[in-house]
């Protein structure tokens, strides 16, 4: 749904039924109050360095951010197409996630502390249609990265708006950031303004520049060559 409708009695009405239900099934999943990412017996990933600083990976453009213009918009193949202020994207169910961070560019940075709303949540809201597989986050800057339905529905996804407890930092990513730490940190957008969902998949920014799609660190999944 274009943001221009966001205000309509019609958005609000329905917005505000799709949000119940999104929020009693977050319930249901006792999705609440702060818990460690899933843990590997394996902490550092093969081939990756861990570093204590938090580096800056970025295209060299850190858009800025106006509150109240800013809209994130989840649309593509939905029933519910909606696009939330920041506010209302704060205002959903939420988790405080402390998780690992890997760069394909080999350095991981541990326990980040993150919080935001499960990327479990925002398929509930937004109730994907049965032929939607794939996932494209766009950024304020242009940047994206794709992402198959299977991959973001790991628990530990999610859509993230405060680091340390404190609005994201604009280098790292203000406002609003896709967390995947099962996933090298390319796949998660910094500058996040719109969620498409897919009925095929996609190639975002760097998969369509060698990267791997699928981009576990794990299995060193890097490049496209190795796919
Ligand atoms: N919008 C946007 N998101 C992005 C990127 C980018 O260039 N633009 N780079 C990705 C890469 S390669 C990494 S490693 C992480 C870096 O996040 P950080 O700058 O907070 O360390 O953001 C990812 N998300
Ligand atoms: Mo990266």
């Amino acid at each position: 749904m274009p943001s221009d409708t966001n205000g309509s009695e019609q958005f609000s009405a329905k917005y505000l039924h799709v949000k119940a239900r999104a929020v009693e099934r977050a319930r249901e999943r006792g999705e609440t109050g702060t818990r460690v990412a899933v843990p590997r017996t394996q902490r550092l990933p093969p081939g990756q360095y861990l570093t204590q600083k938090f580096p800056v990976l970025d295209l060299g453009v850190q858009p800025p951010f106006d509150p109240d213009t800013y809209r994130l918009t989840i649309n593509g193949a939905v029933r519910n197409p909606v696009s939330l202020t920041f506010d209302e994207l704060r205002d959903l169910p939420s988790i405080e996630l402390t998780a690992d961070f890997h760069c394909v560019t080999h350095w991981s940075r541990y326990d980040l502390n993150w919080t935001g709303v499960p990327f479990e949540t925002i398929v509930d809201l937004v109730d994907p249609l049965p032929e939607a597989t794939h996932v494209m986050q766009h950024a304020l800057e242009g940047y994206k990265t794709n992402n198959s339905m299977e991959e973001l529905s790991h628990p530990d996804v999610i859509v993230a708006y405060a680091l340390d407890g404190e609005p994201i930092p604009r280098e790292h990513g203000a406002p609003v950031r896709i967390i995947a730490p099962h996933l090298y940190a390319w796949k998660g957008a910094k500058f996040l303004n719109r969620i498409e969902f897919m009925t095929r998949d996609q190639r975002g920014f760097w998969e369509v520049n060698g990267y791997h799609n699928h981009a576990d660190p794990w299995s060193e999944e890097r490049f496209s060559k190795d796919e």
